[in-house]
């Protein structure tokens, strides 16, 4: 007779336990960088340049150093004198920490004083007195390779233009003859704008050096605690094993957090020099113009269509521009990240994609946020051209996406560039989605609307996105294969710990990982503490984002806990006195097979572990695995939404949204639920209303909280979620696959389809991200496509 505990009733896969971590957030007592106060401790604020690209002809600190108050006033040159003015980034570019014979964007580090107290240090850096030589400005790829175009980078000896790289992958030959062979084709141009995370934390770093015992402890902001390790170790030429990270609760990262900043390498100078904590707090507005921005790429793509719909061949060419330093986290192999995921969930013949990168007199910008490595770019022009093929070809939006998926019986399938997509549903979850949203009788209903001149729309949206690098053979970042660990020690009591080398940022991961080990294990999740985040005690990890720890770490939780199993195994077949052979298991219990009433716990084996273990057995239950996935994990989901567009004023509302998800099997629900309505927040977000751009000046517009909304639940839409697709990660030891950026990454393309739908018969392909009502407006008036692409006037 089976005494197995109930897995969901100890909080194991399936439950929908509420957050642990919760309890000390909703009372205010979680632990945030800037809740850690050190003894002696100084602060450190940053000076920033007002212009976009000028030559520094002199700095005059003395006056900030008069300040009663003022321990340390440091610019490029004295970095300079240590070899710290410049930085590798993450691409394998450099990056100024503080600017020495150039400005290059608008709030780009120049200065940073060190004093008793921030307001001090705020004071003098107004202080200083810098004298700089305005020089042209270049705020798009298009000024970026003009005829007679300043040089931004004219630091680097080998660079003659603004290029970074030019770049392709695909099949150009089998792509051209597909165009041969169409008998329409179809185009489609529009730029993805800027977007900016906007964490509510804001970034930050407590730089700790200890003379005595030469260790330097920095508490900071991020989500790859190990990767700083790393750098820090390879830039300030610091024994690794005497750097200790510590990433404490973060206020959110949402891949702002990625990047190695000028602050947190001027905090662990400045703390060296002193031999004291430095603590450095990023304001709002330093947060909002220099730090992580995302997207600023062009599309331009066509697509080669037979009459009856089927999809030939896809042509894309993207420009982004990545601002005045290349320091995207992306895996070294692929330069515009996991652009070529594009079109990954249609079997499409052939398909060519070409990139250029280029240098901007704006802020370091381009992979970060809710987007693993640009997918959220290659799903919004995916399903922005599939939406433009479809009424090029006069076919229903839902028959032309059917026809051209990639269909359930043809898993694995290759892409067309070069991907391993594993398994899915996608016509199934299409026909939930629209079932939701009653589709046929929306477009009865759209028929009649148009009638009376109302103007109703509909948004078909499917992603797929590639989550979860590595493996390590494809996948590295500055040649650092990218895998995962986890170890988890189990306590005499059977009560356990367990450490990740992923960092939560509020997506749940003390929640989730207990319940992968509860699942293996039988030990309820309420016994398990999870830690992540400390260099010290935490296994070696690429860290959180791209969704890689559900795939990566995740599966490291549930491979360590099955290495803890099989030697309890051998502990169980100790006390029952068989062979192990003869022990078999049930959740949280081993028993004899040929009587299963006698039987043992976990918990008593780990008891034994430390008390009775057999002769020769090393004591002890504890154990780490590093698990480097064969393949990334290829989450599915549908989003529908209807909107009315008020021809009058070019304001939209929606109508329903439906989000149909397919993650493979779910650890937690109710955190899935929760990531998927964030998603979808922050998709409603860039397509409705955030606005952040730059004038011909180079002067960021929209940087500010009154331009850049974030939504709150006042203005953002119901969302009416469905979870009954679920399609197992066949190579996942759980079946799970990543979920945290799917809603982010193909939300935006539903809106703007809904409003372009809305606006069909009057010629208007394409407006460009934020849909704001005036840019609505002018489409439906001038019947023109508007674009969103900078230099705005500054008096937009
Ligand atoms: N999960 C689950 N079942 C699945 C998949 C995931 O229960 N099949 C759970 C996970 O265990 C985890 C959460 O959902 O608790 C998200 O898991 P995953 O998809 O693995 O993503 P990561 O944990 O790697 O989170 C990174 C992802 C990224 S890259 C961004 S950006 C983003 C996002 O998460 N930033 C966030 N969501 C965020 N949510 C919050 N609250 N804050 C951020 O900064
Ligand atoms: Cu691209 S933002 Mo998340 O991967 O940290």
């Amino acid at each position: 007779m089976s005494q197995a505990l109930d897995e969901i009733k100890i909080g194991g896969l399936g439950a929908s336990r509420k957050r642990v971590e919760d309890s000390r957030f909703i009372r205010g007592k979680g632990n945030y960088t800037d809740d850690i106060t050190l003894p002696g401790m100084l602060h450190m604020e940053i000076l920033r340049s007002p212009l976009a690209h000028a030559r520094i002809k002199s700095i005059d600190t003395s006056k900030a150093w008069d300040i009663p108050g003022v321990h340390l006033v440091l610019t490029g040159e004295m970095m300079a004198t240590r070899n710290l003015a410049w930085m590798p980034t993450l691409s394998y570019d450099t990056q100024a920490v503080l600017a020495t014979d150039k400005v290059r964007f608008q709030g780009q580090e120049v200065a940073c004083v060190i004093a008793d107290d921030p307001y001090i240090a705020k004071d003098a850096c107004e202080a200083i007195d810098v004298d700089y030589e305005p020089l042209p400005v270049i705020v798009n790829p298009r000024q970026a390779v003009a005829d007679g175009a300043p040089v931004i980078r004219d630091d680097k000896e080998s660079q003659a233009g603004n290029v970074i790289y030019d770049w392709e992958v695909g099949d150009k030959a089998g792509t051209d003859r597909a165009f041969e062979q169409a008998d329409l084709v179809s185009k489609l141009q529009l730029h993805y704008p800027r977007s900016h995370p906007s964490p509510i934390e804001c970034c930050g770093s407590i730089a700790d050096f200890n003379r005595a015992t030469s260790k330097l402890t920095v508490y900071m902001t991020t989500q790859a605690p190990h990767i700083i390790r790393a750098a820090v170790a390879l830039v300030a030429e610091l024994p690794e094993h005497m750097i200790r990270i510590i990433s404490p609760d973060i206020g959110g990262g949402f891949g702002n957090k990625v990047p190695v900043y000028p602050g947190y390498v001027c905090s662990i100078l400045a703390s060296i020099l002193l031999e004291r904590p430095v603590k450095w707090i990023e304001d709002k507005s330093g947060n909002l113009i220099s730090t992580g921005f995302a997207r600023d790429v062009y599309l331009d793509g066509e697509m080669a269509l037979r009459r009856d719909g089927k999809i030939l061949g896809v042509r894309i060419h993207t420009d982004a521009d990545h601002g005045a330093f290349f320091s995207d986290a992306q895996p070294s192999k692929f330069k515009i990240g996991l652009m070529h995921s594009a079109f990954a969930a249609y079997d499409i013949p052939a398909a060519h994609l070409t990139a250029r990168g280029t240098y901007s007199n704006k802020a370091p910008g381009g992979v970060a946020y809710r987007c693993s490595f640009r997918v959220t770019e290659a799903m919004f022009f995916q399903e922005r051209m599939m939406q433009a093929a479809a009424d090029d070809l006069g076919m229903d939006q839902a028959t032309f996406r059917r026809m051209n998926f990639v269909r359930d019986e043809d898993f694995p399938h290759r892409t067309p560039f070069g991907f391993l997509t594993d398994s899915g549903q996608y016509a199934k979850c299409l026909d939930v989605g629209l079932k939701a949203i009653d589709y046929e009788e929306f477009r009865r209903e759209q028929a009649e609307a148009r009638k009376r001149g109302r103007l109703l729309g509909l948004g078909i949206s499917t992603m797929t996105e590639p989550l979860g690098a590595g493996n390590s053979r494809e996948y590295d970042i500055l040649g650092i294969k990218m895998f995962d660990s986890a170890d988890l020690k189990v306590h005499m009591t059977g009560k356990a710990i367990v450490r990740t080398g992923a960092k939560t940022q509020g997506q749940g991961h003390e929640t989730t990982w207990a319940k992968i080990v509860s699942h293996e294990l039988g030990i309820p999740a309420d016994d398990i503490v999870v830690e992540e985040g400390d260099t010290d005690t935490a296994p070696f990890g690429m860290g959180t984002y791209a969704s890689r720890s559900t795939p990566v770490a995740g599966a490291a939780v549930a491979m360590v806990s099955r290495k803890i199993r099989a030697k309890a195994r051998k502990l169980a077949a100790h006390l029952l006195e068989v062979s192990e052979e003869d022990v078999e298991w049930e959740l949280g219990r081993f028993y004899v097979r040929s009587a299963p009433d006698r039987g043992v716990t976990i918990q008593e084996c780990a008891m034994a572990a430390y008390s009775n273990m057999p002769d020769g057995m090393e004591p002890g239950l504890e154990n780490t695995a590093y698990y480097d996935p064969p393949n990334l994990t290829w989450p599915f989901a549908v989003y529908i939404v209807t909107v009315e567009v008020d021809p009058e004023t070019g304001v939209w509302d929606v109508l329903k949204m439906v989000a149909v998800d397919d993650c493979g099997v779910r650890i937690n629900p109710m955190i899935v639920e929760g990531q998927i309505m964030g998603g979808l927040t922050e998709a409603y977000a860039m397509a409705n209303m955030q606005f952040i751009t730059f004038d011909a000046d180079g002067n960021c517009v929209g940087s500010n909280y009154m331009d850049y909304l974030l939504p709150s639940a006042w203005e953002t839409p119901g969302f009416e979620l469905h979870s009954e697709v679920v399609t197992p990660c066949p190579h996942h030891p759980i079946g799970a696959k990543g979920i945290g950026e799917c809603a982010a990454v193909g939300g935006p393309a539903a809106f703007v389809n809904a409003v372009i739908d809305a606006l069909s018969g009057t010629g208007v392909r394409n407006i460009d991200m934020p849909l704001l009502p005036d840019r609505v407006w002018e489409a439906i008036t001038y019947r023109r496509d508007v674009s969103g692409a900078p230099p705005v006037r500054s008096d937009d």
